[in-house]
């Protein structure tokens, strides 16, 4: 049986966990809590994988432990969560970076065929192991920072077999990593050259093809979409949730990222775990989410590498207690981001969000956003021991140090190396 947290005082004896960390600051993120939820001169006790007492030190009850290790006053925080990446794909697009830099806009280098099908083409070019070495690379670097659990997204196959082979590189790259990786099928990215001019034919195909070849095989943890004047309106976007509630797999979109197409509202009317990007989201947007309890994913490296200027509704969200998050969106064309810590850095400077929410933004709310909040994303008894140890002062710095890597050690499932 577990532990009650000792912020609500269980004092009855642990059973022997199997690793207990002592000499410790941990910042839970439990919500309502201190600021960060934070707990100083703690203890913390790990069995079978998840958390079995978290706690003041002086309350910790007799135990006898495996193992007993000192974090000699470092800061522990929930393992940072990236809940939305592009990571699967080849090449890159550092060209078209330079053609913006020149005035081209995205939207024009898209309808002159280069864009996301400019990614598509390499991808389907590129073989699996590939695909397999580069993805586990950009992985690699993201754990590095102290990420345990990464959603990655397919959608540069916008074909049946490149997509399905795309969610299989995905499946296969998470049964080698010791971290989780999240599985969305993401067809309706863009329409492909083949279907130039044929939308909705395109979507005929995602709904009565992809979906339940998708479904069929397991290969997808939740679907997206891309609801945008460039790719997907919110009626063709309506008919593949839909389809996918009829299969079950829940959703989340690409919403309001260069325009006002309704995405937040769509996404809230289908009850989607998130709605992300949200530059355009209006007022009656941000009241669905509300309602709804979908998490405002924010994504600063596309609205950075973008140079976009219209900043999401930062103000409008939290007053309506929208559950925040953000993410890298490492994709090869609007946010070449590997870096977690940097996103959190630039949702404080452009976005303007606190410390806090930034943390909270890639642990409690990321979690919410994959819908693994129940199993997460905060550190409290029953939940997953993925835990990052940092050499830091106190958990503000982490938003605020940019390109330095502070982490000290991640365990991940109770596993400390
Ligand atoms: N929004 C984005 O920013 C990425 N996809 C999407 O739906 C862009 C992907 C790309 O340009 O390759
Ligand atoms: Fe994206």
């Amino acid at each position: 049986m577990l532990r009650s947290n000792a912020m609500d005082c269980g004092e009855s004896p642990l059973p022997t966990p199997d690793l207990l960390l002592t000499d410790l600051n941990v910042a839970t993120m439990v919500e309502g809590r201190s600021p960060y939820g934070v707990i100083e001169d703690a203890a913390l006790a790990i069995s079978g994988g998840r958390i079995d007492w978290i706690g003041p030190r002086a309350e910790l009850p007799d135990s006898s432990p495996a193992e007993v290790r000192s974090m000699a006053g470092r800061w522990l925080t929930p393992a940072l969560i990236d809940c939305h990446t592009h990571l699967v794909f080849a090449g890159n697009r550092a060209a078209e970076f330079e053609q913006r830099l020149g005035g081209a806009s995205y939207e024009e280098i898209a309808r002159a065929g280069g864009g996301i099908m400019s990614t598509v083409n390499a991808t389907r070019a590129a073989d699996d192991d590939d695909l397999l070495r580069q993805t586990a690379s950009r992985l690699g670097a993201l754990r590095a920072e102290g990420c345990a659990t990464v959603e990655i997204k397919s959608g540069y196959g916008l074909n049946l077999q490149a997509e399905l082979r795309l969610l299989e590189v995905i499946r296969k790259l998470g049964s080698q990593s010791d971290i989780s990786i999240v599985s969305t099928f993401l067809g309706a990215h863009a329409i492909p050259a083949e279907y130039r001019g044929k939308a909705d034919a395109y979507i005929d195909l995602v709904c009565e093809e992809m979906l339940p070849a998708v479904h069929e095989n397991q290969l997808a943890d939740a679907v997206d979409a891309y609801c945008e004047s460039i790719a997907f309106s919110a009626d063709q976007v309506a008919r593949v949730f839909e389809k996918a509630r009829a299969l079950g797999l829940p959703i989340k979109l690409h919403a309001d990222q260069l325009s006002d197409c309704g995405g937040a509202e769509l996404a809230a009317g289908f009850s989607a775990l998130s709605a992300d990007h949200l530059e355009y989201t209006p007022t009656k947007g941000i009241d669905a989410l509300a309602t709804a309890g979908t998490v405002a994913v924010l994504l600063p490296g596309a609205f950075l590498t973008l140079g976009e200027t219209q900043h999401p509704p930062v103000i409008e969200l939290r007053d309506r207690n929208v559950p925040i998050a953000i993410a890298t969106d490492c994709n090869p064309g609007t946010s070449p981001v590997t870096s977690l810590r940097t996103t959190m850095a630039l949702a404080t400077s452009l976005f303007r969000l606190t410390p806090e929410e930034c943390l909270a933004g890639v642990t409690r709310n990321a979690a919410r956003a994959l819908g693994l909040a129940g199993d997460r994303g905060t550190l409290e008894p029953g939940k997953r021991a993925d835990i990052a140890i940092w050499d830091i002062g106190h958990p503000q710095e982490l938003s605020y140090w940019i390109g330095r890597n502070d982490l000290s050690e991640l365990i991940v499932a109770g596993n400390f190396p």
